[in-house]
């Protein structure tokens, strides 16, 4: 698929969607959304890929929303704007496939919360996040107030929030904002191992699995459980758990066919 401002290739199992706006830090205008809605919808449809990797071109992953774009919008303007983003974030996070971000340089405001839209954070040691929104006058818009304090914790959300504080990798680390930290040289290869790792699977138990975590992080722990007993019950009418465990049973490789 050909695009402007992001490129989307496939290696394998493997969906690797990156910004590729390096002269603007890969800035999310309104363009770069649309194209990212559609790489996305291109990525649920293939069937063959099982895992799906976001990262950057360039010094950063992404530096936030595009501010030369926002700067003039009127309320229904930037509500519009407000809407596109946060549809493109949860289409990503509800696509039903695993999705890792590769942060290899700055995250900041929307780029931030691009990469905790993705299920796994692996950071480059160069990576650095925050939210800087409140200095220019806004406040997070693409879902940072809600997704921040669910990885991190209330207190250092509001910390990050509040001040615009940009935290290095290993801070990142340190609050629990990134799984691990890696020499930028390892970053891809890191992060297709971390892929094809889970490529390799039962897909719709992975694809069960995200989706029970990600209801049960909205609800509580009564409704989380009987939703998990519910997919784990459908799990029973896949081949692929026939094949796993008979592939246990029979001490062979398992050979599962997303079905
Ligand atoms: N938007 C547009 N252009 C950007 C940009 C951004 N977010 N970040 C960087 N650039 C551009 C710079 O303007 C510069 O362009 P030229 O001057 O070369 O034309 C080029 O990228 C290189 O940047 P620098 O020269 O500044 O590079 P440095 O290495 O010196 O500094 C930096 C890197 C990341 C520290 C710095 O660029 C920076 O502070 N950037 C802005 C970071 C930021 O504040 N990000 C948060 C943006 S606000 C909402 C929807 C969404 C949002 C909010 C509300 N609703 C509608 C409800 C989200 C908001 C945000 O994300």
């Amino acid at each position: 698929m050909e695009f402007k401002n992001i490129t989307f290739v496939k290696e394998g199992k493997i969906g690797i969607v990156t910004l590729n706006r390096p002269k603007a830090l890969n800035a999310l205008n309104s363009e770069t959304l649309r194209e990212l809605d559609t790489a996305f919808d291109a990525l649920y449809a293939d069937k063959e890929i099982l895992a799906v990797i976001i990262t950057g071109e360039g010094k950063a992953f992404v530096a936030g929303a595009d501010i030369s774009e926002m700067k003039d919008l009127n309320t229904i303007e930037g509500r519009e704007f407000g809407i596109l983003g946060n549809k493109v974030f949860r289409k990503l996070e509800n696509m039903g496939k695993p999705v890792i971000a590769a942060v290899n340089g700055f995250a900041l405001g929307g780029g931030c919360e691009l990469s905790m839209a993705c299920d796994i954070r692996i950071a480059s040691v160069k990576a650095k996040f925050g939210q800087p929104e409140s200095g220019l006058g806004i406040t997070p818009g693409f879902g940072g107030t809600q997704r921040l304090p669910r990885l991190v914790g209330e207190g250092m959300a509001k910390e990050l929030i509040f001040t615009g504080k940009i935290v290095d990798a290993k801070e990142a680390l340190r609050i629990g904002l990134v799984n691990r930290v890696v020499e930028p040289e390892q970053l891809m290869d890191e992060v297709k191992n971390l892929a094809n790792t889970i490529a390799a699977q039962a897909p719709i138990a992975v694809k069960l699995c995200k989706a029970a975590i990600n209801k049960g992080m909205q609800c509580d722990i009564d409704t989380g459980i009987a939703y998990e007993a519910e997919v784990f019950g459908q799990c029973f009418s896949t081949d692929d758990q026939k094949e796993g465990m008979t592939a246990f049973i029979e001490k062979r490789d398992k050979c599962f066919k997303n079905s």
